[in-house]
């Protein structure tokens, strides 16, 4: 295929920005804070041993392409990058084979900065961080403190994955169906004291300036499910129940509680006590999830207690069952089965009453259980001096809760699903907590600032201590110290922080990664924050983003930063999934069969077997066999993870880059298709051919050119300011479509060319740039500009009519002149032979519009 020399040209370019520091922005002592700036920040990566994968690229060049533009648009760009490099992977690799995760992370990190810099990526590299470097997590270090100050992180009795045969507490992606992820072994849920961060505190606040973020909606509703808020009553059946429709209380014809109630034990009797205690056991087994899927069968036991339903004065029996969650409202429900669905099953599993007490909007007996709003009936007593009937969903809820809180059995309450946060591993690979405990005391104390970072201590020794304790717990030399100032005895805290917490924050610390004196100078974060433009993976739409809003709010309390919300407009990419893969079906006997064949066995069919019919695909050898196709996640175990080292040593960065622009919208998910790559690397080379070769010339550009040239400037603009990619791609593979005709090709047409090209493919710009006579960098050329009046076509097809006919049309000036229109319209041969030996009567012509011949005969 045509090709250019780009391994050269891309090598000496990426050498050229490395050296010069380019893309190296100002501290601000040095900017001109008078200017726009755009913030444009990526999801910086985990430094996986794996290297870059080509999911990585696509957000990453988008972000590129965007910065270069700001860049040449006149602002000051931040586009930094960075390693949240914490983490499991490494530590599981270092249990493997001994070797320190330092030394892995470091080597990983290597490689994946020498990838991103192959890719010609502007970042900023003075601005580099890394979570494990305790120059940064001394900061990391630093907000716990605040956090912990503010008393929004505390120690609670929390379960732990345990595994004994391992001797080590395993994390929740390390543990599949209750058993250990490595040798399938055991694992039990333990109570172990851990901190947890007080992010419920933040709810609604996390709720209500999610309205004012530039995010896609569909991660604004996930998080708004995953705070969860909802608007209610604790109505006191005895005990507390948490209830979102007070309006059905009439229709509570059981109680529920959570197997882990603090009650259950008490109000459990003894003929029931055996089957409960079994039951109990039985649930602590099971993860909140598998609890509350809704397709499970539910299960429960009586207690063989009863309460008295308030409004009914009735007793209702209570149960223990564990779709009933301990961690949420008060951990005990009045079940409605006529209204609830999870009720309802349970109640015809149980042989449970099922009273109806809402009637459809429309008056009608809908099918039970009816989970809507409608009318109370049957809703009244006459003792407890409560009546619904008649009333609609929302006035009877509030009748019963004025009701509740005049009787002093309950009150208004409102809800949130969201829970504090877990936030210690029992790792060794994290960020040490900076706090001790004084010998004999279990009290938390922080560390004084002066002794941060406190840092990860030195040693070889980071296997299981064989307790539920972190490996951290073996190194009693780092345990256990005593103050030199006062002289008394204290240990550590062995366990370290999530892989989270250092993607807190890291946006902060690239406004001034080199300061050590503060995490955050005010004044920068004044200039430079919100973030402008954030992009990366759906994966992180709800835990990564929550957990730095909630920090950041946080900050924001303390008066470190100014802003409430850290990233004002949020992009999320979309997957790219492997290459398409053909498959086909054959029988036992190793005959093809349809797919629904009961004997059906998948065979895969390499892409040169098949070809198109009709939507589909069929064999070659034997069209009458459909073969189905489709893509698939990468993953190692598939064996179609596209290497992007691999893609650039063949075409080069900038067709990767083009490439995965090109291939459709940034939201959306896309195929990979490593052929498709070619069509690009050939608008490259044929871009490349067109601005080195002979036809170049210093001429004036002829009005067309010019036109062609402000149409692609303004479509290329537009499209890229609102990411539109791939249409931007278009329009200057239109240009250099036609460019290609010219015979003359007007240097001042193509150098405005190549600074479009600039942002999308960055390497082979620069070399065009130079080969149009320019001796520095163009990363802060202005942007070409556009000149609206140039775009509108100054010619028209005028209709030639004799006697009225039209004979002909000619493209001519929308000034012409009268005379001229004539002369225009004679020499068209279909109207000439009209005109050819008659006598010319008169004209008639109007401006702009058409010229018609009155002739004699
Ligand atoms: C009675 C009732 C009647 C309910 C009815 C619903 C419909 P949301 O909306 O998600 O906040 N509930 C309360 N605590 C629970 C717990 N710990 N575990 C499982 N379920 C619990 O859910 C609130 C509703 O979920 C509550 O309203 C309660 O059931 C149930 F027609 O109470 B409801």
């Amino acid at each position: 295929f045509a090709s250019y020399p780009f391994t050269e040209l891309e090598a000496k370019w990426q050498d050229f920005w490395l050296r010069n520091k380019t893309f190296r922005t100002p501290d601000i002592g040095e900017l001109d804070t008078s200017k726009p700036k755009a913030y444009i920040l990526d999801m910086f990566p985990y430094p996986s041993g794996a290297g870059l994968h080509v999911g990585h690229p696509a957000g990453y060049t988008a972000t590129d392409i965007l910065a270069r533009l700001k860049r040449m648009q006149g602002a000051n760009v931040l586009h930094p990058i960075g390693w949240d490099a914490f983490g499991l992977p490494a530590e599981q690799y270092a249990l493997q084979t001994g070797t320190h995760p330092r030394v892995t992370t470091e080597r990983n990190v290597n490689r994946f900065r020498q990838q991103l810099q192959s890719l010609g990526f502007s970042y900023d590299w003075d601005r580099e961080v890394s979570t494990t470097d305790p120059e940064y997590y001394k900061w990391t270090q630093w907000i716990f403190l605040q956090l912990f100050n503010k008393g929004l992180a505390y120690q609670a009795e929390v379960p732990v994955n345990w595994c004994p045969a391992l001797g080590t507490v395993l994390a929740n992606e390390e543990v599949i169906d209750g058993k250990s992820e490595r040798g399938d072994h055991p694992v039990v849920r333990l109570p172990m004291k851990q901190w947890m961060l007080r992010i419920t505190q933040y709810a609604q606040r996390l709720l209500d300036d999610l309205d004012e973020l530039d995010w896609p909606d569909s991660i604004k509703d996930m998080q708004r499910n995953w705070i969860g808020r909802s608007e209610g009553a604790t109505i006191t059946f005895g005990l507390q129940v948490y209830t979102t429709r007070p309006d059905t209380i009439f229709g509570a014809t059981y109680m529920v509680l959570a197997p882990e109630h603090p009650l259950l034990d008490s109000l459990t009797t003894a003929e029931q006590k055996i089957d409960v205690n079994k039951y109990v056991r039985k649930a602590a087994l099971k993860s909140d999830l598998e609890r509350t899927e809704l397709q499970k069968v539910k299960t429960g036991v009586f207690t063989g207690s009863h309460a008295i339903n308030p409004a009914t004065g009735k007793a209702v029996p209570i149960w223990v069952a564990d779709y009933v969650l301990g961690s949420y409202g008060s951990g005990a429900i009045m079940a409605v089965p006529a209204h609830d669905t999870r009720d309802y099953e349970f109640a015809t599993q149980y042989q449970l009453p099922v009273v109806r007490v809402v009637q459809g909007p429309s008056g009608e007996d809908n099918e039970l259980p009816f989970t809507g709003k409608g009318t109370a009936t049957s809703s009244s007593c006459a003792a407890a001096g409560l009546s619904l009937d008649g009333q609609g969903t929302a006035e009877a809820a509030a009748s019963v809760v004025r009701w509740l809180e005049q009787q002093g059995k309950g009150a208004a309450q409102i809800n949130f699903k969201l829970r504090d946060w877990l936030f210690a591993r029992q790792r060794y690979w994290g960020e040490p907590f900076p706090i001790v405990y004084a010998e004999g005391s279990d009290e938390p104390e922080g560390i004084s600032e002066e002794d941060l970072p406190l840092t990860l201590p030195e040693t070889d020794n980071f296997r299981p201590s064989g307790t539920p304790e972190s490996p951290l717990a073996n190194i009693t030399e780092w345990v256990h110290f005593v103050d030199p100032k006062t002289g008394k005895r204290y240990r550590r805290e062995t366990s370290t922080m999530p892989q989270w917490a250092g993607s807190c924050w890291y946006y902060l610390r690239y406004l001034q990664p080199w300061n050590t004196d503060r995490a955050i100078d005010p004044e920068v974060e004044k200039y430079w924050l919100p973030v402008d433009l954030y992009v990366g993976g759906a994966e992180h739409a709800v835990l990564h983003l929550l957990y730095a809003r909630f920090w950041h709010k946080v900050l924001f309390d303390l008066g470190v930063v100014s802003t409430k919300e850290p990233f004002r407009r949020l992009v999320s990419q979309g997957m790219i999934l492997g290459e398409v893969e053909y498959t086909a079906y054959k029988d036992a006997q190793g005959q093809y069969v349809d797919e629904n064949h009961p004997e059906a066995t998948a065979v895969r069919v390499e892409e040169g077997q098949v070809d198109k019919k009709g939507n589909g695909f069929v064999l070659r050898s034997d069209p009458s066999v459909r073969v189905s196709t489709r893509a698939h996640k990468m993953s190692k175990s598939r064996g179609n993870v596209v290497n992007p080292d691999d893609v650039v040593t063949m075409y080069g960065a900038d067709s990767l880059r083009l490439y995965e622009m090109f291939m459709g919208p940034i939201r959306e998910t896309k195929v990979w298709s490593t052929k498709s790559v070619e069509g690009v690397h050939r608008f490259l080379a044929r871009s490349y051919r067109l601005v080195t070769g002979s036809n170049v010339a210093d001429v004036e550009p002829t009005k067309d050119q010019l036109r062609l040239l402000h149409a692609t400037i303004k479509r290329v603009t537009e499209e890229t300011e609102e990411l539109r990619f791939n249409t931007g791609i278009s329009a200057l593979m239109e240009f250099v479509n036609s460019a290609f005709k010219w015979e003359e090709v007007p240097r001042s047409v193509l150098e405005p060319f190549v600074l479009l090209l600039a942002p999308y493919a960055p390497h082979i710009a620069e070399e065009l740039w130079q080969v149009l006579g320019h001796s520095d960098t163009l990363t802060y050329e202005p942007w070409p500009t556009y000149n609206e009046e140039l775009l509108v076509s100054d010619t028209f097809n005028l209709p030639v009519q004799v006697n009225g006919k039209l004979r002909g049309t000619v493209e001519v000036s929308k000034q012409i002149s009268q005379a001229d229109a004539e002369v225009a319209g004679r020499s068209i041969t279909s109207v000439s032979k009209f005109l050819e030996g008659k006598p010319l009567k008169k004209v008639i012509f109007v401006p702009g519009r058409i010229v018609n011949f009155i002739v004699g005969k």
